[in-house]
């Protein structure tokens, strides 16, 4: 038996030589799978900025986009998604960080918004825009975890989110429906609704009225359409002996000066507040922290999304017993929902290492 262990050994790895000559002139070149690798000693994120120093010191990964991934509905009508995006991963204190890096050359952040159209002298006429391309950027960050074969999914959006701080948690269950945001323990108020029509007309703005020229409408900062501002008084002085008259003018925010034509009015209202609720105020839907920055020079948005790798919901998936996770990322241009087609692109499959 002692003389026959070396001949099979060299029998094998004659065989196995032989192998890998043929895979390496012949074989189909195996996809190269992006491990990104989780950082564990660097400090915790403070949710700052999308630029905090910390990132430095992290690995960034580059993971390809293509329009030819999964899951797609209907044939794109454009393809405006970047190639790739760069993915950075922080496991620290019992939350997973996020930051991704993709480039987009419009900053699409006024879904449903008013403009000033018409002329510019009060009373201010504004038009509603509700459709093409009144929409927003957002990404899905989507872990392929399920037991019944969808994705955990993380929904950032520029202003309807983000301009709040947050990530909406959604279900994401197969190709024919949009996700569903997730419902366990979640509150009614979102931090974010409409700003409803008022006669065609925004029914809030800026206090500041015409000076306000932002994406995020704070629902702190607004006043009503009915609202009077301020009170224009004019004298007058008539007659023999002379008497004065004070006419009184209310004014309201559609009544003020200085609006430009095409000046937006942001066409949702983003409670400030609502992210530094407790975790059973936000539920299972709001339990992502989001951090972003759109940067103008570089046509890139860098955004940083965190949350508990067992937030402790049933629709959420636990990531803190498991080593490593499958993902993949679906970066919308100016697109409203999965159904309508156009302006997405999702990523490879990548895989998270948390251990
Ligand atoms: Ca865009
Ligand atoms: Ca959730």
């Amino acid at each position: 038996m002692k003389k026959l262990i070396p001949i099979s050994v060299v029998l094998l790895l004659g065989f196995w030589i032989g192998c890998g000559d043929d895979e390496s002139t012949n074989g189909p070149e195996e996809p190269t799978v992006v491990r990104v690798i989780a950082n564990t000693t660097v400090s915790a994120p403070t949710l700052s900025s999308a630029d905090e120093d910390v990132w430095a010191d992290v690995d960034s990964f580059l993971v390809g986009v293509s329009q030819a991934n999964s899951p797609k509905l209907r044939p794109p009508e454009a393809a405006a998604y970047p190639p790739d995006i760069y993915v950075q991963a922080i496991k620290k204190d019992s939350n997973l960080y996020l930051r991704l890096q993709w480039s987009d050359l419009t900053f699409d952040a006024y879904p449903n918004h008013y403009k000033v159209t018409g002329d510019t002298i009060p009373p201010i006429d504004f038009t509603r825009e509700y459709t093409p391309p009144a929409y927003e950027d957002q990404i899905f960050v989507m872990f392929d975890s399920l037991l019944d074969g969808g994705y955990d999914a993380w929904n950032w959006r520029v202003l309807t989110t983000g301009g709040g701080g947050l990530g909406k948690g959604c279900t994401y269950q197969d190709t024919m429906t949009a996700p569903t945001a997730d419902a366990v323990g979640t509150v009614s108020s979102s931090g974010a609704v409409e700003n409803p029509p008022k006669f065609g007309q925004p029914t809030y703005a800026h206090k500041n009225t015409s000076e306000f020229n932002h994406y995020i409408l704070f629902t702190a900062d607004t006043v009503h359409w009915d609202s009077v501002l301020y009170t224009d008084i004019d004298t007058i002085i008539f007659g023999d002996p002379p008497d004065t008259i004070f006419d009184t003018t209310e004014v309201h925010f559609w009544e003020t000066t200085g609006w430009k034509l095409g000046q937006k009015v942001p066409g949702w209202l983003i409670d400030s507040s609502f992210a530094s609720r407790t975790d059973e105020e936000r539920g299972s839907r709001w339990d992502i922290k989001a951090v972003s920055v759109y940067d103008n020079d570089a046509a890139q948005y860098r955004v940083v999304l965190c949350r508990k790798l067992n937030t402790g919901f049933v629709d959420d998936i636990n990531l803190a017993p498991v080593d490593s996770v499958k993902v993949k990322v679906g970066i919308f241009d100016n697109q409203e929902e999965f159904t309508p087609s156009s302006n997405r692109g999702f990523s490879d499959d990548f895989w998270i290492i948390l251990k």
